[in-house]
């Protein structure tokens, strides 16, 4: 019987994915209209600043019950303001999936917020493995000086409701003052 070499390989050191299977998508300055919290200041900057990437291998049909997807995300240094760049977020559209995260590189913070908009937060640092629970969203900040860089696991059928936190937004806004990192309401 052969032993086959699977289609994709993780650079463990690097958390990059390669094979052919990986889904790239890029979030530019220009494509976060309304998620910082001075548009202003982020319609100033570069529109083709590049603010996070996210390598996906989907093995299954999006939906499809039972199956895993894997992602790869990298959210570059920057601030609009005072606000550190940071990942969209969402809920996911099955309030009962839960999703794992982990750091590879960089530092950073996870800002999850429940349905009744309470907030926590999780200092991510190379190692820090993360337990999303189902209906909290989640978005991650990059709060250091380099790229911060984080693999994902999540269910086949969570699904994504991005519409909730571009109406809402997050209940808090991680802010850079006197230097370090802190939640604002
Ligand atoms: C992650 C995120 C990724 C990008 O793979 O999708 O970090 O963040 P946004 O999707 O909020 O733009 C994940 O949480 N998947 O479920
Ligand atoms: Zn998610």
């Amino acid at each position: 019987m052969d032993i086959h070499k699977t289609s994709v390989i993780i650079n463990i050191s690097t958390g990059i994915l390669t094979g052919k299977d990986i889904l790239c998508s890029r979030k530019l300055i220009r494509d976060l209209v309304g998620v910082f919290g001075n548009e202003q200041v982020r319609a100033e900057l570069p529109a083709d600043d590049l603010v996070y990437e996210v390598q996906a291998y989907l093995p299954v049909d999006e939906g499809k019950e039972g199956g895993l997807f894997f992602g790869n995300s990298t959210v570059y240094p920057g601030k609009v303001d005072k606000e550190y760049y940071m990942t969209r977020g969402h809920f996911h559209r099955d309030l009962n999936a839960a999703e794992f995260y982990w750091c590879i590189k960089g530092e950073g913070v996870l800002i999850l917020m429940d349905v009744e908009r309470k907030v926590c937060a999780e200092k991510m640092q190379p190692g820090s493995l993360h337990y999303i629970p189902g209906g909290m969203a989640h978005r991650v900040a990059n709060t250091g000086a380099h790229k911060l860089v984080f693999n994902a696991c999540w269910s086949s059928d969570a699904g994504h409701n991005y519409q909730d936190i571009d109406h809402h937004g997050f209940s808090a806004r991680l802010e850079e003052v006197a230097g370090k990192p802190v939640l604002m309401p």
